[in-house]
């Protein structure tokens, strides 16, 4: 895990000593992604953010001015997260789903779970950690939110969320045969 950006100190972490901090917590939540499918009741297993954030604060010392924090995935998939929105509780760094480990769909080795935020700032994969001055959005573009949050239908920082929840849900066919062409492709580049 590479963690840098506004930090004094960029630092590479193994996965494995992430996964080995102490807090461990299991967290019952379900996943709403912004096209309008859910996933109910999933049981995820990891370190609390908040956890995470301490070990690294000590180590690559954040500048204060660090409000952001910008997660990438090894398939080069980023998004960014209000710094306060990632402490919040209930913000994992995950690696078990359903008492399995993650497995590469659902976003080995690590992934990021924050359930009080859409699909789309759940970051699989997570390896790059940088703490940000500023927004970016990321891979979500212009269709995404800064905060995201689906209690407040942030699905977007242009127009209301309840306008476009119902042209989500009619683009969510095409929206679902895209994503699973493309993960046809991801699939068969590994395997290649
Ligand atoms: N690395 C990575 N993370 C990602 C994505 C992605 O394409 N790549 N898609 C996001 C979106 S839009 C959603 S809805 C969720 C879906 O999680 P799932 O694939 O475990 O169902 O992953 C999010 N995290
Ligand atoms: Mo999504």
């Amino acid at each position: 895990m590479t963690v840098t950006g506004a930090v004094r100190n960029p630092e590479q972490i193994p996965v494995d000593a992430l996964a080995a901090l102490p807090g461990r917590t299991d967290r019952l939540a379900d996943l709403h992604c912004v096209t309008t499918w859910s996933a109910l009741g999933l049981t995820w297993s990891g370190i609390p953010f908040v956890d995470v954030h301490a070990h690294l604060a000590e180590r690559v010392r954040p500048r204060t001015s660090a409000r952001w924090v910008r997660f990438t995935g090894l398939d080069g998939y980023t998004a960014t997260l209000r710094l306060d929105d990632a402490l919040a509780p209930g913000v994992l760094l995950a690696d078990a789903l359903d008492d399995a480990s993650l497995d590469t769909d659902h976003g080995a080795p690590l992934r990021l779970v924050a359930p009080a935020h859409y699909g789309y700032k759940n970051v699989k994969h997570v390896c790059t950690i940088e703490y940000c001055t500023a927004y970016d959005a990321g891979s979500a573009g212009w269709k995404g939110h800064p905060r995201g949050r689906v209690a407040f239908e942030e699905r977007s920082r242009y127009l209301p969320g309840r306008i476009w929840r119902p042209l989500w849900h009619a683009l969510l066919p095409a929206a679902d045969a895209a994503y699973t062409a493309a993960r046809a492709r991801t699939n068969g580049e590994g395997e290649a």
